[in-house]
């Protein structure tokens, strides 16, 4: 097989970026280890930047999402017994949209394949050769038959657990690690949701989160343990967790409804330096990981497809490498700025085991600044519904 771009992995950034590619001119073929109806039902993100849900109205992947999507201008703030409303769109005339990442890999994978686009599922044993090179590979089984994709560059998005990232030598890359002292217990059920958009609450117990899938399908999250077992989890102990931390003066009692899915979820800070080397471009969660407190990760993806795609696009369209030479620099100067958002949001929000008193207070201190300062607003809203990414470096 031979194709320009050879992309590993069929989450949303290779969807993404094979999807801007096509609409650029430019061929690409996408592998994918797991099953169409796997990427297609796995539960991750629900939460979308305004930008993000306008690119996929522009490039014509938005009509679904269009119908059933929630469109949210602003969110809650809950500390103390109170919750606190942050109106994104008085602050920065802008909102978040609320669609499920399942939903926006199958509304991709629909149209690549409309478009002629080609994706391999279910493939086995890949590894990627030869990107020192121009003449890159990427090898793998699939129907227990070896192939081989020959290109002129290869695109890594397969995610943090992928083989991308640990084939570039150790000694090209930095990492950059924060492993934080507790997970997220998430369940989606289905009961009304309370309030029509999200809730973020800090309480002596633990950081508790109320979002939301559909007008019927909330997404709650409490933090707890890293290591807690999900075993000893009941839904009824779920439930009363959730009634104590998001009880708040301003928000309508949660209604409890059958648990459709649960599960708990490790929280990271990790990025490398840089995001390419040679003829291999990281992208996504392969080059880095973002606690979910900020709902960045999805976003991240976007913005780094979003940039490699233009700047393939001046590669083969006026033969410049400039953009493509200042890929790396320009996804991880956003990067970054998105990385201290999600720390901080992260921070402020959560118990941290061992913290004392003072630091709690010092919490307190700064959920209140922050709910009765307009600037402070503005600059959380800035943040939240998706900072300008700048080509200029
Ligand atoms: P993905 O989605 O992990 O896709 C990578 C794909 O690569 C495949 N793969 C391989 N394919 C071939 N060969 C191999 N050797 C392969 N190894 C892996 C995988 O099967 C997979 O299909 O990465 P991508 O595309 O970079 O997308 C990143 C997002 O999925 C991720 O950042 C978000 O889900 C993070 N996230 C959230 N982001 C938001 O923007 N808003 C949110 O509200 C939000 N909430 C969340 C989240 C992530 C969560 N979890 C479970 C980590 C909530 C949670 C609980
Ligand atoms: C979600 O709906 O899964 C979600 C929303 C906002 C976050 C994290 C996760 O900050």
């Amino acid at each position: 097989m031979r194709t320009q771009i050879g992309i590993v992995g069929a989450g949303p950034a290779g969807l993404m970026l094979s999807h801007l590619l096509h609409l650029a001119g430019i061929h690409s073929i996408v592998i994918e280890n797991r099953s169409r109806a796997y990427c297609e039902a796995r539960v991750r993100a629900g939460l979308m930047e305004h930008w993000v849900s306008e690119l996929l109205v522009e490039t014509g992947v938005g009509d679904r999402m269009k119908r059933e999507s929630m469109v949210h201008d602003g969110t809650y703030l809950a500390f103390n017994g109170t919750a606190h409303h942050i109106d994104f769109s008085k602050l920065v005339g802008k909102h978040v949209v609320i669609y499920d990442q399942k939903e926006v890999v199958t509304d991709l994978i629909a149209r690549r394949l409309a478009d002629g686009g080609e994706i391999h599922f279910e493939v086995e044993d890949t590894s990627i050769h030869d990107f020192n090179s121009d003449r890159p590979r990427i090898r793998f089984r699939s129907n227990g038959q070896q192939q081989e994709i020959a290109c002129d560059f290869i695109a890594g998005c397969d995610g943090f657990h992928g083989i991308a990232r640990p084939s570039v030598p150790a000694t090209a890359i930095s990492g950059f690690d924060r492993v934080y002292p507790f997970g997220w217990l998430g369940i989606l059920a289905q009961s009304p949701p309370p309030e029509k958009e999200l809730i973020y609450a800090y309480h002596p117990r633990g950081f508790a989160l109320y979002s939301m899938r559909g007008p019927t399908l909330p997404r709650l999250y409490i933090q707890c343990a890293p290591d807690e077992d999900i075993e000893n989890w009941p839904d009824s102990r779920i439930w009363e967790e959730l009634h104590t931390r998001l009880a708040a003066v301003g928000a309508q009692e949660l209604t409890e409804g059958p648990v459709l899915q649960k599960g708990i979820t490790g929280m990271r800070s990790f990025m490398i330096e840089p995001m390419q080397y040679k003829r291999l471009f990281l992208a996504g969660d392969a080059a880095h990981i973002v606690p979910p407190t900020g709902a960045k990760g999805l976003n991240l993806a976007a913005v780094d497809v979003r940039v490699l795609a233009r700047a393939l696009g001046e590669f083969y369209g006026r033969g410049s490498r400039d953009l493509l030479d200042r890929y790396s620099a320009i996804c991880l100067r956003h990067a970054w700025k998105v990385q201290r958002f999600s720390w901080w949001m992260t921070s402020m929000l959560h118990l941290f085991p061992g913290d004392s008193a003072f630091d709690r207070r010092r919490q307190l201190a700064e959920l209140d600044y922050l709910t009765g300062s307009r600037a402070a607003q503005q600059s959380l809203a800035e943040n939240y519904v998706g900072l300008d990414v700048s080509l200029n470096m």
